[in-house]
């Protein structure tokens, strides 16, 4: 028997320090007298993974033995942000650390924040992903996360003059969080050409031949979960350059540089998450990526589940499979690859196998946003798949002919291959065919999938293929982490921090609406979390904002549906409005800080417009003497989740704003609700349930409804097209040069007024302005805003992301939690 050599807890603050010290002298090879901040963060992380390590080895030894049906969310983003806060929440002993910290001279908030973010996502998909995992893991699902190890994650943002500048974000140097697993690696095989031939019993056998291997290598993530000790695994796949005889060959042969060409060229598969959200560029290095990634973790599962020696057809009971969105997709192709080439399955035995394993979240019902491969390119990269999307295609097709002679129209409609030039594959289409259930991330959204793109599908297979499953946000990060003290306060009221498993018990909190001490406390703790932005907006702008003017803050990726040009109009539409006012007036007015934050999509020249304009409103209005405190206009450079972590906690009112049917949940929106703050917005994604939960006395719902967008758009095209007033003294504004060159800013106002307005913004606009005065009159009377933030609180338990994912678990997956081994 093994001794049991396992770190224990600390059980002082002393020894935390010696751990610490212990690591930064022997793991670092660095002297404690020159240990800065960046070695006392590592010393911190390092002796809180020793703990974390312990309960991870445990957790899979467990499911190991175990052995139940296993989750595997496939997701090419994982927004993780920082680690070492939720490490220490998940292991315990924060306290402990803090004192020990302080001790060597640390403050802990200053060296949590030595930590790079892992910022392997885009926006809203990434960030759900990493919730996921959180919830999963603090439910006790066995589940794993299987994703890219990108040497760059999501670019940096810098703004210059205005402008964007994207900066590489290497975020490697220091990473305590992975491990690498050198002996855990796949081969993984590109291009080349299939042979097609009968073996000795008269069968067709397929054998894909040629081309070029590259090598999966395994870095795994521990995902502590709360308040339990299961620890989940995160498997993200780095690529590396094949050590076969070949290389060897050409290096013996003196063909040294070509080698090393051949090294770096491997490794360019995981060097760079592409920067676009909600936007599909048919690039052949994401291709490749997305197949790496599916082949290395379908190999890796298959792997997992030959080693119990059960029959192929046990293989929907122990496995179920979750794409996130489309980029997965060629999983579905893969397996069938793998049971009927590899393994020697009937088409029917796999098939029957590959689509009870798989389900499929869509994330989005924008055209643009929906992925489609061209025919030609796929035949280059994945000649087999290819084939076997042509079987499915086929089978599929014939299916369809069976069940609905008299539609023959529709083939062509739902045909997995788009027949344009060049030929497409539509991916959306293939992963609902090879899925048993498709979901929306939002009831809106749900519906609206199956009355468009999906519509077909809904009549061929029948409305239970569909489902909704409301996106949720994990309360540990973004209430606790994020808001200590509303944390704190709350578990004061509730007796305890229970609220963070079941985020209903919230509810209770409605009993002390009217208790004068809490509110009093709640409004303290608004306040300072006002400060430490504002504090934060003077380190990083250089402006003063004042904590007592109401925050309006609008954060996510800058797009054109998401409406930060609705925002910024309205913004200059309030600056002529004070402009245009005496002084008595102005004393009338509430003092209004207007924050922004977000990435464009670099080659998204549109939205990159939207951030210069802003930049430049900023500059004009935070430097007229006239508006003075009661209007500030602030970018804040290079939003991301640690930054989310600082700004959610402090807004009063955020803007969720979308063209209605255009988002498809936001899980922002559920971020600064939570937080106390209210919300602006759209009757759009999950704002319609966020009303439908909190009342609507406690939002401020403006603009269109999603049944009536399409008339008023072809209105626009058709129709004699009418431009709002005050929207067309805005534009006169920036048409005069107010806010620097006009030209700058034409595409922008043109797409509104002389292209169609796509996105409503003029329809959209008096509403909004109306609203935004509504607010302002409310936010007058503080005793009943903060009635309304309270309420609204008590009443977000439905948003939780355990909520989510145990609906996932039962409706999808078919798993269920297991008990953590009690042996120590
Ligand atoms: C696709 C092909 C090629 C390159 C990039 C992409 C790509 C990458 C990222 C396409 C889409 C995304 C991200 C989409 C996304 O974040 N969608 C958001 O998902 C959230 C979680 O469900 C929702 O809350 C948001 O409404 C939705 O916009």
């Amino acid at each position: 028997a093994w001794k049991n050599f396992a770190p224990k807890p600390f059980t002082s603050s002393e020894e935390f320090e010696k751990d610490a010290i212990r690591h930064i002298e022997t793991t670092l090879a660095r002297s404690m007298y020159n240990c800065d901040e960046g070695a006392a963060y590592a010393g911190t992380a390092l002796a809180f993974r020793d703990r974390l390590v312990i309960d991870w080895n445990k957790t899979q030894q467990n499911q190991t033995f175990k052995d139940p049906k296993r989750l595997y969310y496939l997701s090419l983003e994982f927004l993780m942000g920082r680690a070492l806060d939720n490490a220490m929440l998940n292991v315990g002993q924060k306290d402990t650390a803090t004192k020990g910290l302080s001790d060597m001279g640390f403050r802990m908030e200053d060296i949590i924040q030595q930590e790079h973010d892992a910022a392997l996502g885009n926006g809203g998909l990434g960030r759900l992903a990493a919730c996921f995992l959180d919830s999963m893991a603090s439910l006790n699902y066995p589940a794993w996360g299987y994703g890219l190890r990108y040497r760059y994650g999501i670019f940096k943002q810098e703004i210059i003059d205005g402008y964007q500048v994207e900066v590489p974000d290497y975020w490697l140097d220091f990473n305590p969080w992975e491990f690498p697993r050198h002996d855990i690696t796949v081969d993984i095989h590109f291009y080349g050409h299939v042979n097609r031939y009968q073996d000795d019993t008269g069968k067709t056998v397929c054998q894909w031949e040629g081309g070029e291997i590259v090598t999966a290598c395994a870095f795994d993530v521990p995902i502590p979960g709360y308040d339990t000790s299961t620890t989940n695994n995160l498997r993200l796949w780095g690529s590396k350059a094949a050590s076969g005889e070949f290389d060897f060959q050409k290096f013996n042969s003196g063909e040294y540089e070509s080698s090393v060409a051949d090294q770096q060229r491997a490794e360019t598969i995981s060097a760079v998450l592409y920067p676009n959200d909600n936007l599909e560029r048919g690039k052949e290095l994401r291709l490749k990526q997305q197949y790496f990634w599916c082949a290395a973790s379908l190999f890796d599962i298959v792997r997992r589940f030959k080693k119990t020696k059960r029959s192929w057809s046990d293989f929907p009971n122990q496995v179920a499979i979750q794409l996130n969105d489309t980029h997965p997709t060629l999983a579905i192709p893969e397996l069938l690859r793998i049971l009927i080439d590899l393994e020697g399955l009937e088409w029917d035995e796999a098939w029957s196998i590959v689509h009870k394993t798989f389900g499929y979240t869509n994330h989005t019902v924008l055209p643009e946003a929906l992925e489609k491969w061209s025919v030609p390119l796929m035949q280059h990269l994945l000649p087999r798949h290819l084939q076997i999307i042509y079987d499915i295609n086929f089978q599929f097709l014939q299916y369809v002919e069976r069940n609905f002679p008299k539609e023959r129209e529709m083939l062509g409609r739902v045909s997995i291959i788009e027949e344009s030039q060049p030929k497409m594959v539509r991916m959306a289409y293939l992963a609902l065919i090879g899925s048993h259930k498709v979901n929306g991330v939002a009831e809106l959204h749900s519906d609206l999938i199956k009355t468009t793109i999906f519509k077909d599908f809904v009549k061929i297979y029948g409305p239970d293929k569909f489902a909704n499953v409301t996106n949720g946000i994990t309360p540990r990060r973004w209430l606790h982490q994020a808001n200590p003290r509303l944390s704190e306060l709350i578990a004061s009221k509730l007796g305890g921090y229970d609220y963070l498993k079941d985020l209903t018990l919230l509810h209770k909190l409605e009993s002390f609406v009217d208790d004068k001490a809490f509110r009093k406390e709640w409004a303290e703790i608004k306040y300072a979390n006002k400060v430490r932005l504002a504090k934060h907006i003077k380190e990083t702008t250089g402006h003063s904002v004042n904590p007592s003017a109401l925050f309006d803050i609008q954060v996510k990726r800058i797009h054109e549906y998401k409406r930060q040009q609705l925002n910024i109009f309205g913004v200059i539409h309030r600056y002529l409005a004070i402009k245009s006012m005496d002084a008595e007036a102005r004393k009338q007015l509430a003092p209004r800080v207007s924050i922004f934050g977000g990435k464009a999509a670099p080659g998204y020249w549109m939205a990159k417009t939207v951030i210069h304009l802003i930049n430049k409103v900023g500059d004009v209005i935070n430097n007229d003497k006239d508006v003075g405190d009661l209007l500030k206009v602030i970018f804040i450079e290079d939003y991301n989740v640690s930054k989310a972590e600082i700004i959610c906690p402090a807004s009063d009112i955020s803007e969720h704003i979308s063209t209605a049917g255009t988002e498809a949940s936001g899980t922002s929106n559920m971020k600064f609700v939570l937080n106390g703050g209210l919300i602006i917005g759209t009757c759009d994604g999950a704002n319609i349930e966020i009303t439908r939960e909190i009342g609507e006395n406690n939002i401020f719902l403006f603009g269109n409804l999603s049944e009536d967008v399409e008339d008023l758009r072809h209105g626009h095209v058709y129709g004699t097209y009418q431009l709002d007033e005050g929207l067309a003294s805005v534009f006169d504004e920036i048409q005069k040069g107010t806010f620097g060159d006009a030209n700058a800013f034409s595409a922008l106002v043109n797409g509104i007024v002389e292209h169609g307005d796509y996105y409503l913004v003029s329809d959209d606009f008096n509403s909004y302005c109306k609203t935004q005065d509504l607010i302002d009159e409310s936010y007058k009377n503080q005793d009943e805003w903060i009635t309304k933030c309270i309420t609204s609180v008590a009443r977000m338990g439905f948003f939780s992301s355990d909520r989510c994912i145990d609906e996932y678990a039962e409706m999808i997956w078919n798993i269920e939690p297991i008990q953590p081994s009690k042996t120590t």
